[in-house]
């Protein structure tokens, strides 16, 4: 427990011996919600006990920065839980991997795959989304303006930019290994996702159903990551380095001559870094394209003004490129917004402190947890005007041609070491993606005239419900093709 000579700790919740602050923190709303509300009988930053963890929450941004950035190394370990060590090995790849010499490998070894990928103009990740793009558009015409759920082609998209840049490969739509990998990463998300007694009391996990459900797809996915792992190591030739896999190859023979036994790197590193990505890759950018989506069907004048940009900057002679980025301002603006009031990771990933430190005028001990809440932070009404609204038009200056940042409240993807390693990946496919549908089709709601719902669910990233539309190919844009 804290001892607190002439120390100032942050306001706790109440809390008992064991159950720690357990059943004053039981509510139906969302965690990040309801943590949001803590805020108002406890303040800007408080703590409660997980059981014998010692939590302590952030909602305001300029404390968060503080954690982030001014002291970003002083916070950069995450915790070890029982359901993280099941899904990483214990601990392997980057998320989930505590600060030390394996973290920082594996995420100095993606960085180079990302530089590898823009150098290269044969197979640069903008030529490759655009590809997927294409296909994407195309099995978008496929449904005929029918109703559609949008989520299969939105995760193919994803993975297979995420599948390029990890293998070099790709899989075609009705591959059952697209919809093997759909299934286990729905139970992974979700049963992740859950705020899980078994992290605070891990001899649980012998009578949890959940967990036997987590460790029989943890066991699905890690095949299917094996098998691709096999075909490419037998195709591997180290003067031909192509993908993450190729780099995390060469550096395993190049570099294990050299490194102690703590920073060695073994197959099963590479695959949980490789597993990292990947399903980073394809959760996050699949949920924000569905989130936009969903936006735009209850904003169709927002739908209808990034139409109307695109058809005057590129017109129907031309798909969009990622330099046309600059000139579709209420797009990036739209694409902003979305990422505030439905930010991907509400909470971030948990933060550790690694010494002894302090937080504005409060005191954290080594080893406590650190939530930020990021949902706090997006919806500040000190901050924002209307926090509720979607309004991508905040983004803009008053003559709405120039990108402006309204406040420093804002963070979508994290600050400091643990910043997020695929913002640029992500903001080009969210760009590419949206700017390509949006020229061709119109988004219309479904038969039954229902709007999708905008509440959402807490999954590992904070998910959109399913739902339908119906894609209609644009007028203009079949006459463009008729004349060409
Ligand atoms: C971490 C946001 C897409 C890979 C994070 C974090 C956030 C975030 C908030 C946690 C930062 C922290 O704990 O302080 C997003 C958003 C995305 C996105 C909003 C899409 C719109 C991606 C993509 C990839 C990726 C496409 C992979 C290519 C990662 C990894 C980490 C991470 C590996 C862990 C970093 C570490 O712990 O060192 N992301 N992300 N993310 N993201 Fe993303
Ligand atoms: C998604 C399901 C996969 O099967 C495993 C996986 C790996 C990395 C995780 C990702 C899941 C969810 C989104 C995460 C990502 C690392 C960074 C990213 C948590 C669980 C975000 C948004 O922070």
């Amino acid at each position: 427990k804290l001892r607190s000579l002439g120390k100032k700790y942050p306001m706790c919740l109440p809390h008992l011996p064991i159950l720690g602050s357990l059943i004053y923190l039981k509510s139906h709303e969302e965690t990040h919600i309801y943590f949001t509300k803590l805020k108002e009988k406890y303040g800007q930053i408080y703590a409660f006990w997980l059981g014998s963890y010692y939590v302590v929450v952030v909602n305001h941004f300029s404390l968060a920065k503080e954690v982030l950035l001014k002291k970003g190394k002083e916070f950069a370990c995450r915790p070890q839980m029982v359901t993280t060590d099941i899904l990483t090995d214990t601990g392997k790849g980057i998320a989930f991997s505590k600060y030390g010499p394996q973290w920082r490998t594996s995420r100095k070894l993606v960085q180079s795959t990302f530089s590898l990928f823009k150098d290269r103009s044969s197979q640069n990740l903008e030529k490759i989304i655009c590809q997927e793009a294409n296909s994407l558009c195309k099995a978008l015409a496929n449904t005929q303006g029918q109703n559609t759920d949008p989520a299969l082609v939105c995760f193919l998209a994803s993975a297979n930019v995420i599948c390029q840049f990890c293998f070099s490969s790709s899989w075609k739509q009705d591959d059952e290994e697209v919809k093997t990998m759909m299934n286990f990463s729905e139970v992974i998300t979700k049963t992740l996702g859950k705020d899980s007694l078994v992290d605070i009391f891990p001899w649980t996990q012998l009578f949890s159903k959940d967990m036997a459900l987590l460790k029989e797809n943890i066991m699905v996915r890690n095949k299917l990551l094996e098998k691709k792992f096999k075909i490419h190591k037998e195709k591997f030739d180290i003067d031909s380095v192509n993908n993450l896999l190729d780099m995390m190859l060469k550096a395993k023979i190049n570099n294990n001559g050299l490194l102690t036994q703590e920073s060695e790197i073994t197959d099963k590193h590479i695959l949980m870094t490789v597993g990292d990505i990947f399903g980073a890759g394809v959760e996050t950018s699949s949920s924000v394209i569905k989130w936009s989506i969903a936006y735009m069907l209850h904003y169709p004048q927002v739908q209808e003004t990034i139409q109307k940009e695109i058809d005057q900057k590129i017109g129907f002679t031309r798909t969009p490129v990622l330099s046309d980025r600059h000139q579709l301002p209420f797009l990036e603006a739209t694409v902003r917004e979305v990422l505030r009031i439905r930010p991907v990771a509400p909470l971030l990933i948990p933060h550790v402190a690694r010494t002894d430190t302090s937080i504005g005028e409060y005191t954290i001990p080594k080893d406590t947890r650190i939530y930020i809440n990021l949902w706090s932070i997006h919806h500040d009404p000190t901050e924002w005007d209307e926090p509720e609204q979607f309004k991508p038009e905040r983004f803009l200056d008053k003559n709405k041609e120039q990108l402006i940042m309204p406040t420093a409240s804002y963070f979508p993807f994290g600050g400091g070491p643990r910043t997020c390693i695929g913002e640029f990946l992500a903001r080009a496919e969210l760009f590419l993606f949206l700017s390509w549908i949006l020229q061709r089709f119109d988004l219309e709601v479904a038969d039954d005239g229902k709007l999708p719902s905008l509440e959402g669910k807490f999954a590992m990233v904070f998910q959109i419900l399913p739902f339908k539309l119906k894609f209609k190919l644009r007028k203009a844009w079949r006459e463009a093709q008729l004349s060409a």
